[in-house]
């Protein structure tokens, strides 16, 4: 089942067809102890609806904080290695690629995130700005996950290079993370063979195009959920970005205008130009 945000309200998808939710609060869905059964009870008592409009859809989020997994893939690790090595940046990154604590990191509110039908943005002071493709978890106040998106952790290289204290400015800005089109909700994991898959369109022609696995990502989806929830609440639940297995060539920078689509198998994909 996939959960869509639009204009008109909530809808839940399955086999292509859609539903109108009756409740009209991502938050209060997201509250709920039961959403998976209370969204197949939507599905099994009502008939689908031709109300669902794809140019409507918005970033699948409410109150819900976003917060991100940093060098969870050895590509990442590799990539900053190096853009961090004449500032020094040492066996920083691999140390953490390596330890039992994670890297996470506050990342957006819902004001800060587009969705599908929105543009993200890079830094007017970056000179080097790519898109990170990321599975994302929804997780329910309680620490459960509950639900999967597909995330975009925009990210302005040149910045988190000069000095990885950086890495906020570098990180969050307005539009600067994308989440959506909508969030798969299952009750078991996704498995392991689930693809993501990045495109990178400019004037129409393919730019960049890269592909990893939810087998490449070093870290267990609920250790990370775990470390996030220590000692914090998240009273409406929150997003938690799982890190970027994609990176681009050093040479490649997002220009305005270029189009991002990030496929996350059983998910969708995510489009969102750049303003
Ligand atoms: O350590 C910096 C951020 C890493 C990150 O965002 C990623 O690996 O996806
Ligand atoms: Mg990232």
């Amino acid at each position: 089942m996939i959960l869509y945000r639009t204009r008109q309200g909530l809808f839940v998808e399955q086999d292509r067809n859609y539903y109108r939710c009756d409740e009209d609060s991502l938050d209060a869905l997201v509250r709920r102890e039961d959403l998976h059964d209370y969204l197949a009870d939507v599905i099994a008592s009502s008939e689908p609806t031709q109300d669902f409009d794809v140019n409507q859809l918005e970033a699948p989020i409410g109150r819900q904080e976003v917060w991100a997994a940093g060098v969870t893939y050895y590509r990442s690790r590799n990539a900053r290695i190096e853009e961090s090595k004449s500032a020094g940046g040492g066996d920083f990154y691999d140390r953490v690629y390596s330890a039992e604590r994670p890297e996470l990191f506050f990342k957006a509110v819902a004001h800060k995130v587009a969705g599908p039908t929105s543009a993200v943005k890079i830094r007017r002071d970056a000179s080097w700005s790519v898109p990170e493709p990321e599975w994302a978890l929804l997780v329910n106040p309680r620490g459960a996950i509950v639900g999967y998106t597909v995330g975009n952790d925009m990210s302005s290289r040149d910045i988190e290079a000069v000095n990885p204290l950086y890495l906020p400015q570098a990180k969050v800005y307005d539009r600067s993370c994308a989440l959506g089109p909508g969030i798969l909700i299952q009750k078991e994991p996704m498995a392991k063979t689930t693809a993501i898959h990045l495109e990178i369109l400019r004037s129409g022609a393919m730019a960049f195009s890269g592909n990893t696995t939810l087998a490449e990502l070093k870290r267990d989806p609920a250790t990370l959920v775990e470390y996030l929830f220590r000692d914090q609440t998240f009273p409406y639940g929150c997003f938690l970005l799982t890190g970027t297995g994609i990176v681009p060539p050093d040479e490649f920078s997002l220009q305005s205008k270029d189009e991002i689509r990030i496929t996350i198998t059983s998910i969708g994909t995510l489009v969102n130009t750049v303003a």
